[in-house]
């Protein structure tokens, strides 16, 4: 902090620059910096128009400044720290202190200035997501500018001519900055929100990225180059159990807004509500065009808005449908072991490596409760505890707490829903617990208490016949095609 006070003050490096345009100079705002991964409560606007603030999770909104007209924000690409969850931090790139940098609000029509000072150890850009702007604003290296280099100052100026949901992100280099976590979230309020087609207010305004890293357990360093097989699954860099609750009050209309800079595709998917789309990359939905959802898609480099009344009281899962992206580190790339009788090589093993388990051979469940000893830094694959044990989940998973009497705008956690009686699955002690089940193809029964096929028995075991497939490859002989 001292370090950048220094260098903003020492005016003479920063300005002489060529990069700084002669409205900027004269002052360039602080640049705030948040150092936790708490979110942050919604920035109330101060001057300008009234509008309804975001809540970024596990976030925050850059504070503006007002200066002849204008609405200025500083962003600093900095190295950063993030904790991942509790037990896991990563070493990433990002914006003042967090990765992904904080949230940028304001209101169809602003004129806005933003400077972007480089503190990486390489040069960058900063491309504005989806606006309508100048082409020279668009932050484009090579393209539509030079690239900002280590210590130099860019200034950014467009208005905000399109209300919605935006990203920002580098255009430099961007394969190893954005494996990095340099992304961040930009929302436009509507000027006249009654006046925009299908734009409705909401009482809680949710927004978060979709990202992910790759980083190998016991170390913190992203590795830049993974193009599909990512181990960290995260919403705004945080994995389960470390992402908030979207808390919201029994009757509420929440928004939901997601910006995807992953490499893949995530169906976000929300329990025991259904939810319309209401906006995309190119703003609102209008009402025709909409239909009911569970789960929407969300396509890389897209943003969505989703929208429901949150009508149901309870604990709601809200996670990413792709099974390995509610996974952390370590899930993904194991030998399938279900059923393997491994008893006599593990105590051989045991002998050589005390600390030795053998896992898998029932399902993969008791990952959510052993006390397996990790790399340092590592999360474990799956994990989370609620009021009924594990919840075995990691990555893109979180909940959607209604709550009847949560006050209005209070984001707190209000802790485990109290299930009312008679609401709840629950065990049946009547008879017949063990109906007879199909003999297993290998034909003999699964034992319940161990998983593995009981022995053979020549009374239900089923003839194998054997089959000979002969397979002839077509050649050019017989008029085949050379496929
Ligand atoms: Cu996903």
């Amino acid at each position: 902090m001292t370090d950048r006070r220094t260098f903003l003050s020492g005016a003479g490096v920063l300005f002489g620059a060529a990069a700084v345009s002669k409205a900027a100079m004269g002052a360039v705002p602080e640049a705030a910096l948040q150092t936790t991964p708490a979110m942050a409560p919604p920035l109330y606007p101060t001057t300008g128009r009234p509008y309804n603030p975001v809540v970024t999770l596990n976030g925050w909104t850059l504070p503006p400044r007002m200066k002849n007209g204008w609405k200025e924000f500083h962003l600093v690409a900095e190295p950063v720290i993030r904790e991942i969850a509790p037990g896991m931090k990563a070493r990433l790139w990002g914006y003042n202190g967090q990765s992904p940098g904080p949230t940028i609000e304001v209101v169809e029509g602003d004129k806005v200035r933003l400077f972007v000072t480089n503190k990486l150890p390489e040069h960058t850009t900063m491309h504005w997501h989806g606006q309508r702007l100048p082409c020279g604003m668009d932050g484009v290296g090579g393209l539509t500018q030079p690239q900002i280099k280590p210590g130099q100052t860019y200034v950014y100026e467009f208005e905000a001519r399109r209300p919605g949901t935006f990203m920002y992100h580098p255009h430099a280099d961007e394969m190893t900055q954005m494996a990095m976590g340099m992304m961040g979230f930009w929302v436009t309020h509507p000027k006249n929100p009654r006046a925009t087609l299908g734009y409705q207010d909401c009482d809680r305004d949710f927004c978060f990225l979709l990202n992910a890293y790759d980083v190998e357990p016991g170390s913190a360093v992203p590795k830049v180059n993974t193009m599909l097989d990512f181990n960290l699954w995260t919403w705004n860099s945080r994995a389960f159990p470390g992402i908030d609750p979207l808390v919201c009050r029994l009757g509420d209309r929440v928004r939901i807004r997601i910006g995807n800079l992953t490499m893949t595709n995530h169906p976000i998917h929300l329990h025991g509500h259904e939810f319309t789309v209401t906006g995309t990359d190119g703003g609102t939905v209008p009402p025709g065009a909409r239909w009911p959802e569970v789960t929407t898609d969300v396509a890389v480099g897209q943003m969505r808005a989703i929208e429901f009344v949150a009508t149901e009281p309870g604990d709601w899962a809200f996670h990413c449908h792709k099974s390995h992206h509610t996974m952390n580190a370590m899930g993904h790339d194991v030998p399938t072991m279900i059923g393997v009788d491994h008893r006599d090589v593990v105590s051989k093993i045991n002998r050589l490596i005390p600390d030795y388990m053998v896992m898998g051979e029932r399902g993969m469940a008791d990952m959510g409760e052993m006390e397996m000893p990790l790399p340092d830094n590592t999360l474990p694959m799956m994990t989370g505890t609620a009021q009924f044990g594990p919840v075995e989940m990691g990555g893109m998973f979180t909940t959607v707490k209604v709550r009847e009497g949560q006050a209005r705008n209070d984001y707190k956690d209000p802790g485990d829903y109290a299930f009312p009686k008679g609401t709840q699955a629950y065990e049946w002690t009547g008879e017949s617990q063990n109906p007879v089940r199909a003999p297993s193809s290998r034909g003999g029964d699964i034992d319940p208490a161990t998983g593995r096929v009981k022995e053979l028995r020549a009374s239900t075991a089923p003839p194998v016949k054997e089959t000979t497939v002969t397979v002839r490859k077509p050649g050019a002989a017989s008029g085949g095609h050379q496929h």
